[in-house]
């Protein structure tokens, strides 16, 4: 009886609690592919629960592990709540806080006075992906900084070498549906970790795997993605490209091609089946690693399977001949015809397929003409001035972007950083290894506490982001920055004094079919809303050819690539058009060399033997959550994968703290000798704070050397030496 009323009482107080409670939806923030749909759960006033949607088809209710407290991470003790001026030496990470008022007051009269002194070019918005809102994200200052004049940046991280191969060969598509990987009978997973960086469409490809699917992963070490495959191949890395033409040339030369396909979608047959030949299984073998009969099994399974999908990740991009290499993979489905069948083709970044009016968002109409484009991985030489750029850079602003940690060759980054004569603005959750150099440090709002707007490169969903709380201090969102940054200076677009929820209004393409007819009200209800393009399950976008080139077929042979040459698509050049006119390109794919392997540069790699890997890691986003102790804990802190015989010869035992280096810098880590990485390369992941961490981080030693095409980064193509630190 005393029972009953107590699971009563508890029952009461239950409903009681959950009365109380509100929620509301929310999207993951994240520069991640999955983009989940989230629910806030707020009790008076207080985030106390973020969990994934259950009712999103991708993310069933589960968020990853970086995400699981997310209320928490709103909550952080360390986080910027108020603006502040640095009162330290630049890099000590010593402020004091200020107003908003002093703080814009200060911004503008820095800015006019170095417009006035040297031009506005000589101001550089750095920013990048740390927010990936169509209102709050990569763009979100494109607006102001146009208008203002400054150098336009040009941001080419992620995917841009991937891009620009994908629109030679199969043009502005976005290719096959993740969601169809589930009707797909050969899965492969080139250069990509799913397990950490896509786990829900991970659950595709196991879902797939357990109805008779065989999953094939290839990368230069034993991921966590490469340990649960059917079948891993090794490459070596930058390599890629000798892999892909050999598979070419195996499907050729034993007749496993789609004739009837190849004659009536494509074009270059017979230049590629030419430039295919010399890569012969062996001749691929020396060069790749992979022995040449495998080589020979994964063409002749890969051809010779029905519904056979291609996930290549951002990975393979990053080195010399990365894009080169795509080209030839994204050849493939055209070769074999697997652009037929339901869960074939490949599985690329379907930014395209997002109705938005960028030329809104970004206001390219505003940019004065004749303004500078300078690129992000270049920020060191910008700096310093070793650039030997005219007017250079006086004023910097960094916003959704943390360089020091992300960029390449970073402790040029912190040199230039450190010049006295710099003025550099900072908004930011936390102070990172950026934010530290900070002349003027400016508090952002985290996902629950704004509104936004947030379409994916992982699958075809948008999803509404809906403030939950209110923002903490006095953080603003990146909007609101730039509202207020647009009333300092005195511009009056109406734009610059549009609400979030009038911006979505303004920016999504309400007319396309691909909403369906929707309007902001169907966000309001469910949170998300899957784009107007065919059932996943038997969605063929280009079983008839229908490929939006030039010539409206699969490209082997690009003439654009020769006669427009090399370029930087959208969204890396703001998202209103694809700069042309760079060095003129290849009109096939192939394989070009690495910049830094011993067999290609024989020099380096006297003094630096070692390749270095350096992918994302499984507990942290890109450096977010890496200055979270119980995040690290979880992660582990920085290790050095090196294989037993490369770290006998040095004589690193388990555990040992090495030093890993070049003539670019040296970071610390802790010897993992594992036979995981083959002889000749080691792998320590992103993300960890030089602040933090024992001493610097991996990007110390990247090069800013351009990939290829698309001015990708090359952070898969560097040469170091390890050894035990003293
Ligand atoms: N060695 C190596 N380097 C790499 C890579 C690699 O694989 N290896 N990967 C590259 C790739 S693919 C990428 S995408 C880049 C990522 O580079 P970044 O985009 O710089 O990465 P994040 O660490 O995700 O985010 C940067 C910062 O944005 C801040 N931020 C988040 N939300 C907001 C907001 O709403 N407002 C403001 N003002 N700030 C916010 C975060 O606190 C964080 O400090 O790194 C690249 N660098
Ligand atoms: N947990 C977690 N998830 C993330 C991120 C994160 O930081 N943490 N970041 C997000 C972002 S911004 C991005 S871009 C994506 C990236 O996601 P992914 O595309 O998966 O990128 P990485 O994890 O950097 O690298 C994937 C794999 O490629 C391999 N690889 C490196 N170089 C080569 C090469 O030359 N050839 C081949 N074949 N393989 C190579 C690496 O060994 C690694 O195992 O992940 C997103 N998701
Ligand atoms: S980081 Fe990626 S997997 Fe994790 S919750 Fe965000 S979108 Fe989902
Ligand atoms: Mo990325």
């Amino acid at each position: 009886m005393l029972e009953e009323r107590i699971s009563e009482i508890d029952a009461e107080a239950a409903a009681k609690s959950v009365s109380e409670a509100v929620t509301r939806l929310g999207a993951c923030p994240h520069d991640c592919p999955d983009t989940c749909s989230m629910i806030y759960t707020v009790e008076n006033g207080r985030l106390i629960d973020v969990r994934g949607n259950p009712d999103h088809p991708m993310t069933r209710g589960a968020l990853c592990g970086k995400l699981k407290d997310f209320d928490r991470h709103h909550y952080n003790p360390d986080r910027i709540l108020y603006p502040m001026r640095r009162t330290g030496p630049k890099g000590s990470g010593q402020f004091e806080r200020i107003g908003w008022d002093e703080a814009l007051a200060e911004i503008h009269r820095r800015f006019t006075g170095i417009i006035e002194t040297h031009g506005a070019e000589a101001i550089l918005p750095y920013n990048y992906l740390g927010n990936e809102g169509v209102v709050q994200g990569l763009t979100v200052g494109d607006a102001f900084f146009n208008r203002l004049g400054a150098t336009v940046a040009e941001k080419t991280f992620c995917g841009s070498g991937s891009c620009t191969a994908w629109l030679l060969t199969v043009g502005p598509t976005n290719g096959t549906d993740p969601m169809s990987f589930a009707q797909s009978k050969l899965i492969v997973i080139w250069g990509c970790n799913s397990v950490s960086t896509n786990i829900h469409h991970w659950h595709v490809v196991k879902e797939a795997q357990r109805h008779g699917a065989r999953v094939i992963v290839i990368d230069p070490y034993r991921s966590r993605t490469a340990a649960q495959a059917d079948w891993h191949l090794m490459p070596k890395p930058g390599t890629d490209g000798a892999l892909a033409m050999a598979m070419i040339h195996v499907i050729i030369e034993e007749g496993l091609t789609d004739d009837d396909y190849i004659a009536r979608h494509t074009v270059g047959f017979e230049p590629l089946k030419e430039r295919a030949q010399a890569f012969t299984p062996e001749y691929a073998a020396e060069i790749c690693g992979i022995p040449a009969d495998d080589i020979r099994q994964l063409a002749r399974e890969y051809a010779t399977t029905r519904n056979a999908a291609l996930r290549p990740g951002v990975a393979v991009e990053r080195s010399a001949g990365g894009a080169q290499a795509l080209r030839a993979i994204f050849s493939l489905p055209a070769l074999t015809g697997s652009w037929k069948d339901p869960g074939g083709g490949v599985y690329q970044m379907p930014l395209w397929e997002f109705p938005v009016h960028w030329d809104r968002v970004c206001r390219p109409d505003l940019i004065p003409e004749g303004t500078r484009v300078l690129n992000v991985l270049k920020l060191g030489e910008v700096l310093t001035g070793e650039a030997g750029i005219e007017p250079g850079i006086h004023a910097l602003m960094v916003y959704n972007a943390n360089p020091v940690s992300n960029s390449t060759e970073t402790a040029k980054i912190k040199r230039g950083l450190a010049r006295e004569d710099l003025f550099t603005v900072v908004s930011e959750h936390f102070v990172t290894d950026t934010a530290r150099y900070a002349d003027i440090l400016l508090p952002a709002t985290m996902a629950a506490e704004h509104d936004d707007m947030m379409f994916s490169w992982g699958h075809f969903f948008f999803t509404l982001n809906q403030k939950a709380i209110e923002p903490p201090g006095e953080t603003v969102a990146n909007a609101e920055l730039f509202r207020r940054l647009a009333k300092t200076f005195g511009f009056t677009e109406p734009q610059f004094s549009m609400s979030e929820t009038e911006l979505m209004e303004w920016y999504l393409d309400w007319e396309s079919p691909k909403l369906g007819g929707i309007g902001m009200d169907h966000f309001r209800q469910h949170g998300w809303y899957r784009l107007n393009i065919g059932d996943p399950d038997t969605r063929t976008p280009h079983a008839e050819g229908n490929f939006p080139t030039p010539s409206g077929k699969c490209e082997f042979y690009s003439e654009a690539a020769v006669t427009s040459g090399n370029f930087v698509a959208p969204p890396f050049r703001q998202m209103y058009e694809q700069f042309q006119g760079g060095e003129a390109l290849d009109p096939l794919p192939g394989y070009v060399p690495a910049n830094e392997r011993p067999e290609t540069n024989p020099a380096q790699a006297e003094r630096y033997p070692l390749n270095i890997v350096s992918p994302k890691s499984h507990g942290f986003l890109n450096s977010q959550y890496a200055n979270e102790a119980h995040k690290v804990r979880a992660q582990g802190e920085q290790t050095i994968l090196i294989n037993p015989a490369d770290a006998q010869s040095r004589e690193i035992g388990e555990g040992a703290l090495v030093r890993v280096f070049n003539d670019r810098g040296a970071f610390h880590g802790q010897a993992r000798v594992t036979e995981e990485v083959p002889p000749g390369l080691v792998i320590a992941s992103l993300g960890y704070w030089h602040s933090l961490n024992r001493d610097g981080a991996v990007n110390v030693i990247s090069a800013s050397t351009y990939g290829g095409m698309g001015h990708s980064p090359t952070f898969s193509d560097n040469l170091v030496q390890v050894g035990l630190a003293q």
